[in-house]
């Protein structure tokens, strides 16, 4: 049985271990406008790479883990590439899966993915993506001793080339579109909307504020989607 959810609220890509993450209580506030029920967080909210266990950045980040656990199997964690051991969460009392179905308020089919299923070489790089990472948090703590908002992004260098070609196969792909109405995902960092064919599709950005662009969230309320930026 899929679930219905008459008010979602969806973001993603939080990458929780790098250090230019200082939005924790945004979040917090976001995820209290309103009485959701059912927050998603669409895979890489933890980025173990960087060199910080998830389990640690639990604990770090506890202002946001102690609200979510009231909420408890409300909240939602989709399993990216950065983040793929996070079963444990599953005793914290959250749902953890690789995909999500639900339907909204309207009947209308909505499926979330991580976004990665269209990164054909990310597997093939994870090797060297992890290390450029690990070295690009190290240097970043660093520099935010000395300048609070300066941060670099050694692993831009690869996005930028992959983003075209995960946009072609987004496009090329339909067995992630088939039978729903909007398909929600990140991954790429770069918000975005818009129809392909008959599906709605969102991308939520990221919070690493990659290209100097604000992260998004989506609320899914009563049958429509509000596409909203974090300021
Ligand atoms: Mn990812």
């Amino acid at each position: 049985m899929v679930k219905r959810h008459k008010n979602v609220f969806l973001t993603g890509d939080l990458h929780l271990g790098d250090a230019a993450f200082r939005d924790e209580q945004k979040l917090v506030n976001l995820i209290k406008q309103d009485t959701f029920d059912c927050v998603v967080f669409g895979g890489d909210t933890f980025d173990s790479w960087r060199g910080t266990s998830e389990k640690d950045l639990v604990a770090r980040y506890d202002q946001l883990f102690k609200f979510l656990q009231k909420l408890k199997s409300k909240v939602v964690f989709i399993k990216g590439n950065h983040d793929p051991n996070i079963d444990f969460l599953k005793k914290l009392g959250f749902s953890v899966r690789k995909r999500l179905k639900y339907v909204g308020a309207l009947g209308e089919r909505v499926r979330v993915i991580h976004g990665h299923e269209f990164d054909d070489d990310c597997a093939r790089w994870e090797f060297l993506a992890k290390k450029i990472v690990y070295i690009e948090e190290k240097l970043n703590r660093v520099i935010s001793r000395f300048d609070h908002d300066s941060i670099v992004r050694m692993a831009r260098l690869m996005g930028d080339v992959d983003i075209k070609r995960i946009w072609k196969n987004f496009h090329d792909r339909t067995k992630y579109y088939r039978n729903v109405d909007a398909l929600l995902f990140g991954h790429l960092h770069t918000p975005a909307e818009g129809v392909k064919g008959k599906v709605k599709y969102y991308n939520w950005g990221g919070w690493q504020k990659d290209y100097s662009l604000n992260p998004r969230y989506l609320v899914h309320k009563n049958g429509k989607f509000s596409n909203l930026e974090v300021k």
